[in-house]
């Protein structure tokens, strides 16, 4: 396997630290050790997350076409967007986020707080749009882009969640190599991996780079998309992609992407009881944040699977933080009693 032949621009603090996660283990029974890799703080840039390890990747290529700005689309809370604003500001680029109405919720200020508050604070230019969920590439930020450079900018494209890009895959073949130094350090390995899968890079990238010492199986994707043919197709496609990408000289099949679709409903963005039960107990056992629409999902199916004795006694079991905590505030009214 052949990462290091593709340039990174560094974003990120280096690697992100592996916490154990000692009194939620304990409080499910103390059979299975819970740690948690915190991609929710591996950056300064506007706290970080998943799509600021992928950008690693991707900013290279727009600094060597010389674009001056960069174009992206999500939900009205997206992640995503939040840190390409801070990625462009970084970087001094121009941004135009393209925010789609995803999530069937009205808190009175949805649109206003979270994640959209901090990408108009660092300057995007953020543009509302009725279009409904979908993980595909979008007529409204294809537009977005034609508009971008009919005004003479040069527009680099970063679509939802980085993973239609070419290079959408290569930060979390990282991610997992970066767990393998960390292992050595540790003196043990994991067990299993535990990720929050929508838009398919994430886990993607860590299927094939847990390939390479034959975990990729041991990579479990909890699916918060609540469309999970399109999720679990895009995961096995772009990793297949990203394997060649690496050279990393196996197979990637389709019983290597494992998507436990337990959790996602009702609907993507929307909680349910054990999705608000998990964030409650992560939040009051570790002071360790997760919110309603990706990250509380995960936590919920790692807690599930603990509680079912889904993981061997013994286990050592590493919870992918991705980020998402910025969106809380957006959910307010779930929480005004905590
Ligand atoms: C997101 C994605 P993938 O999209 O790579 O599968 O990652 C899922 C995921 N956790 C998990 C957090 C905190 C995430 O933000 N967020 C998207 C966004 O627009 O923010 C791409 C959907």
């Amino acid at each position: 396997m052949n990462l290091d032949k593709f340039p990174r621009y560094p974003l990120t603090f280096g690697p992100s630290p592996i916490t154990p996660l000692k009194r939620l283990s304990a409080y499910l029974g103390g059979d299975v050790e819970l740690y948690a890799k915190r991609e929710d703080c591996n950056s300064g840039l506007a706290f970080g997350g998943n799509k600021t390890r992928k950008m690693e990747y991707l900013i290279p290529e727009a600094i060597e076409q010389g674009c001056d700005t960069l174009v992206s689309i999500g939900g009205i809370q997206s992640n995503q967007t939040r840190q390409v604003a801070a990625v462009a500001a970084h970087l001094g680029m121009k941004c135009i986020l393209v925010q789609e109405n995803w999530v069937d919720y009205a808190d009175a200020v949805y649109d206003r707080v979270g994640n959209i508050e901090l990408s108009r604070i660092m300057g995007a230019d953020v543009r509302l749009d009725s279009a409904g969920f979908d993980i595909g590439i979008r007529a409204s930020w294809k537009s977005a882009m034609e508009e971008a450079a009919r005004d003479g900018g040069k527009p680099y494209p970063i679509p939802a969640g980085c993973s239609e890009h070419p290079y959408g895959g290569l930060g979390f073949v990282g991610f997992a190599e970066e767990v393998r130094q960390q292992e050595a350090d540790l003196g043990f390995t994991f067990d299993y991996i535990v990720v929050c899968s929508v838009t398919g890079s994430t886990q993607a990238g860590m299927v094939v780079g847990f390939a390479a010492d034959g975990r990729a199986r041991r990579v479990i994707g909890i699916d918060a998309s609540a469309k999970p043919e399109k999720t679990k197709a895009q995961i096995l496609r772009i990793a297949r992609h990203t394997a060649e990408l690496v050279e990393l000289g196996q197979e990637i099949t389709e019983e290597d992407v494992v998507l436990d679709t337990r959790y996602a409903h009702p609907a993507y963005g929307l909680p349910n009881d054990g999705t608000l039960e998990a964030i409650r107990l992560c939040a009051r056992h570790e002071g360790v944040l997760t919110d309603p629409v990706y990250e509380g999902k995960s936590m919920q199916g790692m807690i599930d699977m603990v509680r079912n004795g889904e993981f061997p006694k013994g286990s050592k079991v590493l919870y992918a933080h991705l980020g998402g905590a910025p969106a809380l505030s957006a959910y307010s009214y779930i929480f005004r009693n905590g």
